[in-house]
């Protein structure tokens, strides 16, 4: 039994989440809002607002800032750092840090005297990192695809067709437009292998979990694949880290984070893996059987499954799954974003999506319905700048506010039940996470749609959560066991689906379905 820390670097904001498992206690829960404490790098949102062609690109300097930043608050806060056994990480997924030759030199002898955003900005090999919101790569997509043999044969090799905001793709666009750059890189990270080396002091390995979100990893074999490696850019094999099992060590803390952080020199550093994984961990749900709906700046909807299984429409995603296995997700770009542009045009609040709008329509909305997408959607993939409303006048000049909220929430959640088909799961609890999960109205809507009940866990960061679960797991302890004190259902929180509501969401689907096909090229 130990103490052990999880950090979770995702898109708009770092967290960190200390544990003691013994006491089955949090210790700490610290966070850093990439918007609001390091405004200077003007991401309001955590990453480069206004970005042409689909780009979607953050600064990895504010990663690093808000890294030594979570540090110095868990000190204030006077967290146990010196009694840390165990580290890991989570990340947003997909995106790339890429580094040049005197990375590992440099990760040796960090100063504790200085930022770790100065000492690594000069190792950059490219000033900023896409990240998985970027959707620019469409012309590499169809490259890879067509040099790998269709598709199909990157699908059966990766567990995805080629994704525009999967590294491979990304990585090829660097290739081509900066070759240069491309070919002074010594080494290319995900977010969460870049935050563990920075961690660990040393350049680590990437998990299976997140190193199957990049086009480049083969299911089957776990190691990085040569067709798909061959598809993607020249010499590639060279500038990936070894993949590794998510339980892998590291190594030991820094000798920064010791120095200036007071943690522990001894902490054992376990590698990272992706926010989607680290979430699967974080709610309990590695074994097949459950459902796990994420509601953050992204929606994703995921599950541990017995075996690899992959989405004919191309739209679904097979990854490692952190405890051994696969899991399926599917993500969905227009999540929390969404929904505040919704609630910011219309000058709405929170409650009208709790209560009000839901009280006063009834399930189905009286087939008012929205493609609920603010930005580029990639499930379907739709390139849409505002909301497609269909229904009477009312509705469509934005009038009727509480049909509008309504008709956001079912647009998502039944745009997520078409989606989720081809994984054959049966729903018959669905876990809620993330930061709208704690809405009531929202977590009715998922129960309805899905008519499944709805239970969300008493630690509402999943990511965080996961990644100090996994760092316990690193040092032995037994996940089974963690999980019945830190991922219990909170009780009262349980939302039961409404039989009479089953009837209306079955027909609001063909509704909705009907008129997405018309927006499908
Ligand atoms: C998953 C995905 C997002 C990111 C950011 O494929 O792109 O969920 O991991 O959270």
């Amino acid at each position: 039994m130990a103490i052990v820390l999880g950090l979770d670097s995702s898109t708009q904001s770092l967290s960190a989440l200390l544990l003691d498992t013994a006491a089955g206690a949090v210790l700490a829960d610290e966070s850093v809002n990439f918007g609001n404490d390091l405004a200077h790098y003007n991401a309001p949102s955590g990453f480069i607002p206004g970005g042409a062609n689909g780009e979607v690109h953050a600064d990895p300097r504010m990663w690093l800032d808000a890294l030594d930043l979570v540090f110095a608050k868990l000190v204030a806060s006077s967290a146990p750092l010196g009694r840390v056994e165990a580290i890991s990480v989570s990340g947003q997924q997909h995106g790339t840090v890429y580094l040049g030759a005197e990375f590992s030199d440099r990760l040796d002898v960090l100063d504790p005297q200085q930022s770790l955003a100065k000492q690594i900005a000069p190792v950059l090999t490219r000033k900023t990192s896409p990240i998985w919101m970027d959707t620019s790569t469409g012309r590499e997509c169809r490259e890879i695809a067509a040099a790998a043999g269709g598709n199909d044969e990157v699908c059966a090799r990766s567990g995805s067709v080629a994704v525009e905001r999967f590294s491979g793709p990304q990585i090829r666009l660097f290739f081509i437009h900066e070759a240069d750059d491309y070919a002074r890189t010594e080494v290319i990270h995900l977010v969460s292998s870049f935050i563990a080396s920075i961690v660990a002091g040393r350049s680590v390995a990437i998990d299976y979990g997140d190193g199957a979100g990049m086009n480049l990893m083969n299911l089957a074999s776990l190691n990085w694949d040569p067709v798909l490696l061959d598809a993607t850019a020249p010499g590639l094999r060279e500038k990936l880290p070894p993949l590794a099992p998510s339980r892998a060590i590291a190594g030991d803390v820094s000798r920064y984070f010791a120095e200036k952080y007071g943690v522990s020199r001894n902490a054992r550093v376990i590698i990272g893996t992706g926010d989607n994984p680290s979430s699967l961990v974080g709610m309990g749900a590695t074994a097949p059987g459950q459902v796990v709906i994420s509601l953050g700046t992204s929606d994703t909807l995921f599950a541990a499954m017995p075996g690899p299984k992959t989405d004919p429409a191309g739209y679904g995603h097979v990854f490692g799954n952190p405890a051994g296995g696969y899991m399926s997700l599917i993500c969905f770009r227009n999540g929390s974003l969404a929904r505040e542009a919704l609630r910011d045009e219309h000058k709405l609040t929170w409650e009208d999506f709790d209560r009000k709008a839901l009280s006063t329509t009834p399930p189905g909305n009286n087939g008012r319905h929205m493609l609920p997408f603010y930005g580029p959607e990639i499930t379907p993939r739709l390139d849409l700048d505002a909301p497609v409303l269909v229904g009477d006048d009312d509705f469509t000049s934005g009038k009727d506010k509480p049909a509008l909220v309504r008709a956001m929430l079912e647009g998502q959640f039944l745009n997520m039940r078409l989606h989720c088909r081809w994984m054959g799961v049966k729903t018959e609890r669905i876990l809620l996470t993330g930061g709208a999960s704690r809405n009531n109205g929202i977590a009715r809507t998922v129960a309805d749609i899905f008519q499944a009940p709805v239970e969300r866990l008493a630690v509402p960061n999943s990511a965080a959560l996961g990644a100090a679960l996994r760092a316990a797991d690193g040092l032995g302890e037994n996940l089974e066991e963690l999980y019945l004190h830190f991922c219990k259902p909170d009780a009262g929180s349980r939302i039961d689906a409404d039989p009479a509501a089953a009837e209306p969401y079955d027909k609001a689907l063909t509704l909705f379905e009907a008129t997405l096909e018309k927006f499908i090229s």
